[in-house]
């Protein structure tokens, strides 16, 4: 950071609500503003700095609000636009900042502009979509959507295809038309005057599609349509962006995050997410995690991007599996686990984030039946696996570890019915574990996982080393062992973390002498030697003599 200016979210965490399943005020079994606003206390407690909601906007709900039918309107499913403003009013009071999903690549089909859009070939909206001709049964080419089936889609009425990166219902926009930028740029405009902390930009990488040359994600036109953006809107308030990127590496990461702050804050990207699964397969494609690979990326980005970008640290969305159950243990070593996986994570160069649920340790859920699932991707593979002839085992083991409804269960706040959540019927079950999981005994409890989240938070805001530190891994070789640390004007932090559940021993790698124990989730640490199971311990000096 030695010639970029410091900003607030540097030092700040961001907690993600999946406002579905957070909190239910009106029993009607889906989560909604006025229940985010009975929680801002909880939040409060834990040290949150901002928090990151996914969308809330008009919506026919047919991928829950990532397909958006209008951008100014908030679905009544979770409230009105004065429980929005009352939100973001709440969450100010108590230095908590709102972030907005920003969704720019697609709307929903029963979005006004695209109702137009399809009614003919002359309609002044016709070309915010994008269009091809060809012929009925045969598209323009054989480009996928996401959430299965061809991403083109017949419009007899007018005989044209449109494209779709998702589903059918999610018609991806025209970057190239300036008047759908201009209309958007408008829109985000309106909602920084509402006074919102930031935006998070789901799939910033597509929205500069070429599906003429089958080109989705990092299309050449990206960065100069990022750039445009940001000095139209995000450059003209204090704002956190945040571009979601399946599709970054680190050089493209460097023009998102540039410090200059032409384009982006930092950018959301997932390349140690795809490392438990096949090599050219799919996410359902299930393989043990390579952990040399992780220490190897992890390492990767924060050389990289130290000075000349800035990382958003994170394993769980409402997209991704709980990480205590992916890559920790959900079983006997659940606690110690899911401590290891935040201290890992929060000792990190860059902006962590936290769903909902991670700060207690929330774990995957087991339906039984694929009946008990929601979501458009879970249920679309399991009938293209199913037609397919994969065996219906197979699919829910995969289902098991990856649907993204393990991660959009109701957050669980007690012991009570429907574990706090709804007095009515939960659009999705809770999670069975819930009398042994929730909010309530946690937050009482100092040895919680909860209250080991908030130490991370309270750590970061006292030592500028977490947001300063330079990063070197340590003991590279070990394959059991993620151990690094961050050194800075005489200062410097190890983090020292036993990744599975066999004892480590260790053998004189990390020099820990003079350093005094920040954190270990055990309470009190042993001499160095030898690891507990998922034992994590960080270190601290201000005085590292062999510094610079
Ligand atoms: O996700 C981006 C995306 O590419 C996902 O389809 C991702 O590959 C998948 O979830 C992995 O299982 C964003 C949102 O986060 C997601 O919830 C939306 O469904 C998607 O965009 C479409 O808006
Ligand atoms: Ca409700």
């Amino acid at each position: 950071m030695l010639n970029s200016k410091k900003n607030w979210w540097m030092n700040s965490v961001i907690y993600q609500i999946y406002p579905r399943s957070f909190q239910d005020s009106n029993g009607d079994g889906i989560g909604d503003l006025r229940g985010i606003i009975s929680r801002l206390d909880y939040l409060k407690k834990l040290g949150i700095d901002a928090i990151w909601l996914s969308p809330v906007y008009s919506s026919p709900q047919d991928d829950n609000g990532y397909d958006i039918s209008d951008y100014r309107g908030i679905d009544p499913v979770f409230g009105t636009l004065k429980d929005m403003e009352e939100l973001i009013s709440s969450a100010k009071a108590l230095g908590i900042r709102i972030i907005m999903d920003l969704v720019l690549n697609h709307t929903s089909d029963e979005h006004q502009w695209f109702i137009e859009a399809r009614k003919s070939l002359f309609n002044p909206w016709h070309d915010y979509y994008v269009w091809r001709d060809g012929k009925e049964g045969s598209p323009p080419n054989s480009m996928k959507a996401a959430f299965g089936g061809s991403a083109w889609e017949w419009v007899p009425e007018i005989g044209q295809y449109y494209f779709h990166q998702f589903s059918l219902k999610q018609p991806d926009l025209n970057w190239n038309n300036p008047q759908l930028r201009r209309e958007l740029y408008d829109m985000i405009l309106w909602w920084m005057d509402k006074g919102v902390g930031g935006f998070r930009l789901d799939v910033i990488d597509q929205i500069a599609k070429e599906p003429d040359q089958m080109i989705t994600m990092n299309g050449s036109k990206l960065h100069s349509f990022i750039r445009e953006m940001s000095e139209e809107t995000f450059q003209k308030g204090d704002l956190v962006t945040v571009g979601e990127a399946w599709g970054a590496n680190v050089e493209n990461a460097k023009l998102y995050s540039n410090p200059d702050g032409s384009e982006l804050s930092m950018v959301f990207q997932f390349e140690h997410c795809t490392l438990d699964q096949k090599v050219d397969g799919k996410k359902w494609d299930l393989a043990p995690l390579d952990f040399m690979a992780l220490k190897r990326i992890f390492s990767k980005w924060q050389i990289a991007l130290h000075e000349t970008g800035w990382n958003s640290l994170f394993w769980n969305n409402h997209d991704l599996p709980r990480i205590v159950s992916r890559w920790g243990n959900d079983g006997v070593y659940r606690i110690h686990s899911a401590k290891m996986l935040a201290t890992l994570l929060h000792g990190l160069q860059g902006t962590p984030y936290i769903y909902q649920g991670e700060e207690l340790g929330m774990t995957n859920v087991k339906f039984s039946s694929i009946s008990s699932y929601r979501d458009i991707e879970t249920v679309n593979m399991f009938k293209e696996r199913k037609e397919k002839g994969f065996s219906e085992d197979d699919i829910m083991k995969s289902i098991h570890a990856k649907s993204r409804d393990n991660g959009r269960t109701p957050m669980q706040w007690d012991k009570g019915q429907y574990a706090g959540f709804t007095t009515g019927t939960p659009w999705i079950p809770v999670n069975p574990n819930y009398e042994k999981i929730n909010a309530a005994l946690q937050t009482r409890d100092p040895d919680s996982i909860f209250n080991y989240y908030k130490k991370l938070i309270s750590l970061r805001k006292e030592y500028d080393i977490f947001v300063e530190g330079a990063y070197s891994l340590l003991m590279p070789e070990d394959p059991q062992v993620f151990a690094y640390e961050r050194k800075c004007l005489g200062k410097k932090l190890t983090v020292i973390c036993n990744f599975f559940e066999n004892e480590a021993y260790i053998e004189n790698s990390a020099d820990i002498s003079d350093m005094a124990l920040l954190l270990c989730n055990y309470g009190e640490a042993e001499p160095l030697k030898k690891l507990r199971p998922y034992e994590a311990r960080m270190y601290y000096t201000d005085r590292d003599s062999h510094a610079l």
